[in-house]
């Protein structure tokens, strides 16, 4: 099978840098990933991307490098395994925040006999290769959102689940979460408490965390902080401050 080489690098201790897509389009989705990122994640919890066109971005990846991540919108197992099947090397699920949604996550991203994942997997095998289902639960990347208050107070337990690979910092949410305005780097007290203690409680597991960043400085700052997932932004985000650039620079 096709090796995860994010997976890899985090299992190795290294950072990873993710492309963010949440343009419903296989021709961006082919200049992000053409642009060195680790990984690139096509996002179907808030972008206005549905399954099909996921499929094509998840092809347009496959021409290159970067390995194809997809952000589910939900707990729903179907979409998770679906979304597999059509290649996509690894899950981010949303909103966990106890270790029975973080089984619930990993039990739908491993096949029998560690989880149950349902046999299909379609694109997954075009992609990994011939050896693709036996190979597929160590390939696989797992990655939890944590964003809430709740996520917090049981980040131990949801970091000690066996077979989740990664934690990763929804900070908007984790704002909303404890009565802020959403803000990737909000210097709220509370806010800078919660992400830290997610930060400590991956550490102490072992496992990497990860967290959304509205720029490169950002995500320069935060991987110095020790976080090893790390969103510059999105793709919706770069255009936009590239054309509002343009125009006041014309203005
Ligand atoms: C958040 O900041 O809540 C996110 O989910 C980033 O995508
Ligand atoms: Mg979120």
């Amino acid at each position: 099978m096709r090796p995860n080489s994010a997976k890899r690098k985090l299992l190795a201790g290294e950072s990873v840098n993710c492309g963010w897509l949440s343009i419903p389009s296989s021709y961006s989705a082919e200049i992000m990933a053409r642009q060195g990122f680790d990984c690139v994640n096509v996002d179907l919890q808030h972008a206005m991307t549905g399954f099909e066109t996921a499929v094509t971005m998840l092809q347009a990846i496959a021409t290159t490098d970067a390995i194809p991540l997809a952000r589910v919108g939900s707990h729903d197992p179907a979409p998770m395994m679906k979304l597999l099947d059509a290649g996509a090397y690894g899950i981010i699920c949303p909103m966990i925040s106890t270790a029975e949604e973080a089984e619930g996550f990993v039990d739908a991203c491993r096949y029998p006999p560690i989880g149950s994942r349902s046999y299909g997997p379609a694109r997954g095998v075009l992609y990994g290769g011939a050896d693709y289902v036996s190979c597929a639960n160590d390939e696989i990347l797992t990655i939890a959102m944590i964003e809430t208050g709740q996520g917090v107070e049981n980040v131990d337990a949801i970091a000690a689940v066996d077979q989740l690979d990664a934690l990763f910092i929804g900070p908007n949410d984790m704002c909303m979460d404890l009565g802020k305005a959403p803000k990737a780097e909000s210097d709220d007290p509370d806010v800078v408490a919660a992400i830290e203690a997610v930060l400590q409680a991956g550490n102490r597991a072992g496992k990497p965390v990860g967290i959304f960043c509205s720029s490169a400085d950002a995500a320069l700052g935060r991987r110095s902080a020790g976080f090893r997932f790390l969103v510059p932004g999105s793709d919706a985000n770069s255009l936009t401050g590239i054309a509002r650039e343009a125009v006041a620079k014309l203005s």
